[in-house]
């Protein structure tokens, strides 16, 4: 079933090179043939979004060679492949990024207007495939983009959801959950692959037995067993021939279950079985979600994760003589997050009870496989099972994972003799509130090399959440900030500064982005800042544009646009956004001679569904958007707007349109953040705490160019040993205690006094995230931005800088540290 490196190019093969050119002819040609072998419908019946699937297969026609091809070139010259084990990928539409990357986005213009249609009407047809949750998410599908264009041979493995991320309706200023079904027209870009296919086992029990070499063996018998299918997307980088994938498994029924109800007459029991099956990649779960639904979960972890080993171990065996112990040579196996860290336990399952290695043996090649990134240092994300269930669902791994445990425990006692505490905080098994299983602790200990997402964030890692390990095995861990695609995000949304770029310092930035220096000298020169707030306004219509057609509110381009849009989480603070504004509805109330200078809010962002808290700060938002745009008083001076459904799509639009970003989580809080790192790119002055990757922003943009406030990691932490009370930060400033009061006594909303009031009650009385604490310095810190921007020249080279300092976070130097550092994988330039 893996592709099996294949001989010279056929008569065929090269007929279909010229079938697929990449000039508006041959592309116009495979347009039509698409519509009409592919698609079939009748001419009169063709509307854009025939033409965008029509497109798409052409497109993908195109990328499908060069997978062969990159195929090919690294099998036969036996090049080591990374595998990116990820429970998210949050791609985002396709069909832009792909046209970039091949180089035929004139082409397929013209071609398209040849046959009577707009690229860009096109364009807007495609459901973007919202199989992630946020950052994290994201992270990978920029990751994706980077290996192809870096060009290192690479295989994304995941989850194919039926359904993805929720969509977003916001309804009365409340969140409305409806379901995403983004395959209801169909995929394009993914191939399915019934001949790449695993079985995967669950629950059952362990059975003892001796081998014909008389040896002692065990073999998991499993009570039930579903097959998992691969479905194929390409990865196309960027002005290369390099094409990578993405694999995603789709759970189903397992044929000969479901036959052997049918001949016993049980034919509906056979229905049911593959209806089972599938639920396991029906739905993504949310995050912050409390217990619901965990079995599924840990189901769907572990059934992506068996599919994709067996697949690995697969393409060695076809390699010929390649034995499974050269395992670490050919394969670099990252797991992003915790969501997969039950390969751990499945490897030694396999390599063990399937392979027959003996067990040291099997260990060392699990650990020199397997890498592990944390973006977390919240206690409540980091995966525990508990210990009943996990034993119920995989009795083979639970007996693994102890043996794990029990070998590791012997290292500890042997480093730290008679510490007891030590070996209880480090254990696999946690005790605390009941027996469970710490998958952080088990991809920690089953890896070797373990990162955080940002320079703070691996520093708390290694002195708070693992300080343990990193006691152990300091040469295990490492810094690797997160980074993005400049292709998406600066080329494919902003292509007006793309353009701009090209005309100031020539082409090549896009792939080396540390040139995006080359514009420091023309930060004060005149023409070009006015060139440069001509690209800013433009984008600022265009979003304007956007949210009046969603949100029927009007925001004007030549307002300041301060934007934050994230996952709404009380860490990530978007209501002390809110209470900035209403501190300034207030003022503008209070006195009706003052004057501000006007700002344009803009938030977006998806609450989990089951966090009431997150729920209540989206209708905060909205409702205090709904009082402050209608009150004429202060709709001279500010609006509010709330963007529903935020996804890729929208955050294309979103990010180029900002004149300042808002990262005001919590110090030691937010493990990096990469909107932050969009945001800069695109010309975004910073306002935020030293968290995450915004300390490294600020290194970078330089402190001028940056508006810090707030408390420190550390301070964070002294405040709460000495017993954090915001009530007393209430009592101390009669502003505050005012702008809460608008919020509780239904000013916001139509008299009623209860909506808000869990909101203003938890600030109040508990506020864990320290809004209160740091409000002053917030405000404090949002006059100076309100100056800055006053000085029009000022700001723009300000904003210039931001841009020009921006090449530290593309996604290319962070997969090239990984590459260097973790993987030991170098580009294998597939010839053209
Ligand atoms: C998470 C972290 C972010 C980080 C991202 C990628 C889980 O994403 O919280 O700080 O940048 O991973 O490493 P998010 O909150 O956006 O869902």
């Amino acid at each position: 079933s893996a592709s099996g490196p294949s001989s010279e190019s056929t008569p065929e093969q090269t007929r279909s090179h010229s079938r697929t050119g990449m000039d508006p002819d041959s592309i116009r040609r495979g347009i039509v043939d698409h519509l009409r072998y592919s698609i079939g419908r009748p001419a009169a019946t063709l509307r854009p979004e025939h033409y965008y699937r029509a497109l798409a297969l052409a497109v993908r026609d195109r990328m499908q060679d060069n997978r062969v091809a990159s195929t090919r070139t690294s099998l036969e010259l036996g090049h080591k492949v990374v595998c990116y084990f990820s429970a998210e990928f949050l791609m985002g539409p396709q069909l832009g990024v792909n046209l970039l990357d091949l180089g035929i986005e004139a082409a397929a213009a013209t071609a398209l207007a040849e046959l009577g249609q707009d690229l860009d009407e096109v364009l807007a047809c495609e459901e973007e495939p919202g199989l992630g949750n946020g950052g994290l998410g994201r992270l990978a599908a920029c990751y994706l983009d980077s290996l192809a264009t870096l060009e290192r041979p690479a295989i994304g493995y995941g989850i194919r959801y039926e359904y993805g991320i929720f969509d977003q309706e916001i309804r009365d200023g409340w969140q409305v959950e409806k379901t995403d079904n983004w395959l209801v027209a169909g995929n394009p870009w993914e191939i399915a692959k019934p001949d790449v296919s695993y079985r995967v086992g669950w629950r059952g029990y362990s059975e003892h037995y001796r081998d014909a070499g008389d040896v002692d063996r065990v073999r998991w018998v499993p009570g039930r067993v579903l097959r998992g299918v691969a479905y194929d997307t390409p990865v196309q980088g960027y002005d290369v021939r390099t094409c990578n994938v993405l694999t995603l498994w789709s759970a189903h029924a397992v044929d000969s279950f479901a036959l052997a109800a049918f001949n016993t007459g049980d034919y509906y029991k056979a229905v049911e079985d593959e209806v089972n099956s599938e639920t396991v990649t029906k739905v993504l779960y949310p995050n912050d979600e409390p217990e619901a639904g965990k079995r599924l979960r840990l189901l769907q972890q572990y059934f992506f994760v068996s599919c994709s080993l067996q697949h690995i171990l697969h393409i060695l065996d076809d390699l010929a003589g390649t034995s499974v112990r050269a395992l670490p040579e050919r394969f670099a196996v990252q797991l992003n997050d915790t969501h997969p860290s039950i390969a751990v336990a499945e490897l030694m399952r396999l390599l063990v009870d399937e392979r027959r290695l003996d067990w040291d043996e099997a260990w060392a090649i699990t650990v020199a496989t397997f890498g592990y990134t944390n973006h977390t240092l919240l206690p409540e994300a980091l995966e525990t099972w508990p210990l009943a269930m996990f034993d119920e669902s995989l009795p083979r791994h639970l007996e693994i994972i102890y043996e794990i445990n029990r070998r590791f425990l012997d290292e500890v006692r042997a480093a730290f003799p008679g510490d007891e505490a030590r070996l209880r905080r480090m254990s696999l098994i946690g005790e605390e509130g009941g027996k469970t299983v710490r998958m952080a602790h088990l991809a920690t200990v089953g890896s070797h090399a373990i990162n955080g997402v940002a320079a703070l964030h691996t520093e708390l890692l290694e002195h708070s959440v693992l300080a343990d390990f990193y006691q152990l095995w300091p040469e295990r861990f490492g810094n690797k900030t997160n980074g993005v695609t400049p292709r998406r995000f600066l080329a494919r949304a902003n292509p007006g500064l793309r353009e701009l770029l090209d005309a100031t310092i020539g082409p090549g930035w896009l792939t080396d982005l540390d040139r995006l220096r080359e514009l420091e000298p023309f930060a004060d020169d005149p023409t070009f800042q006015r060139q440069w707030r001509e690209v800013k306004r433009g984008n600022k219509a265009r979003l304007a544009r956007y949210v009046h057609e969603h949100t029927g509110i009007e925001l004007n381009p030549d307002w300041l646009f301060d934007i934050q849009v994230k996952r709404i989480h009380e860490y990530k603070r978007q209501h002390l956004n809110v209470l900035h504004i209403v501190t300034l509805y207030h003022r503008l109330k209070q006195d009706p001679d003052a004057t501000i200078a006007p700002r344009a809010f803009v938030f977006g962002g998806k609450a989990a569904p089951g966090y009431f808290l997150a729920k209540r700060i989206i209708k905060l938002i909205n409702a205090v958007g709904e009082r402050v745009n209608n009150d004429p008083d202060v709709n001279r001076f500010l609006r509010v707007a709330f963007v529903p459904n935020f996804n890729v799509q929208n955050a294309e639009l979103i990010y180029p349109a900002a004149d300042l970003s808002e990262q005001i989580s919590t110090a030691g809080k937010e493990a990096s953040g990469t909107g932050n790192m969009k945001f800069m790119m695109n010309g975004a002055l910073t306002i935020g705490t030293l968290d995450g990757a915004n300390v490294e922003i600020r290194d970078e943009a330089g402190p001028e160019n940056f508006f810090l406030f707030g408390r420190t990691a550390d301070e964070v932490e002294q405040i709460k040993r000495d017993g954090y009370r915001p009530a007393d930060y209430v009592d101390g400033n009669p502003e505050l205690a005012a702008v809460l009061g608008l919020i509780g006594d239904g000013t916001f909303t139509h008299g009623d006094t209860e909506v808000l009031r869990p909101v203003v009650d938890n600030l109040y009385r508990d506020d864990p995230f320290l809004v209160l604490a740091d409000y002053a310095a917030y405000l404090e810190a949002q006059e100076r931005v309100s100056a800055a921007w006053a000085d029009s020249a000022g700001w723009t080279r300000m904003s210039i800088y931001n841009s020009a300092r921006s090449g530290k976070f593309s996604s290319d130097r962070a997969i090239a540290e990984y590459c260097d550092d973790i993987w030991d994988v170098g580009p294998v330039p597939v010839p053209k």
